[in-house]
């Protein structure tokens, strides 16, 4: 028989061990230089993102410096990271892209 702070103890244990994973948002940084098109079209490709809202995210980014294009598990929001430096570099645009844990 377990005297019942042990049994506190396991209970806090597995409390412990279940927390779920970190969430992380990806954001695009605005540039004086990557065309508004090519914004729009990664928003689309990478993010999902209808036509019309992609056009109002890069417009927030582009007057206000950064924007959230989604929140996602930590390899996935590297792997938009890594998908989208990747397309802009290939084009020859500075744009760039980061996440960052939530909390
Ligand atoms: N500022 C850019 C321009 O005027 C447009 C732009 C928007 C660039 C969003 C990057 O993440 C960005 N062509």
């Amino acid at each position: 028989q377990l005297p019942s702070g042990d049994a506190t103890a396991v209970v806090e244990r597995r409390r412990q061990r279940v927390r779920p994973p970190k969430l992380y948002q990806v954001l695009l940084l605005n540039d004086d230089f990557t065309p508004m098109e090519f914004v729009v079209q990664v928003l689309q490709e990478f993010f999902n993102k209808d036509r019309e809202s992609a056009t109002q995210i890069m417009l927030k980014i582009h007057l206000e410096g950064r924007g959230l294009c989604g929140v996602f598990s930590r390899d996935i929001a590297q792997t938009k990271v890594d998908q989208v430096l990747q397309a802009a570099a290939q084009q020859g645009h500075p744009l760039q892209c980061v996440s960052e844990p939530i909390e």
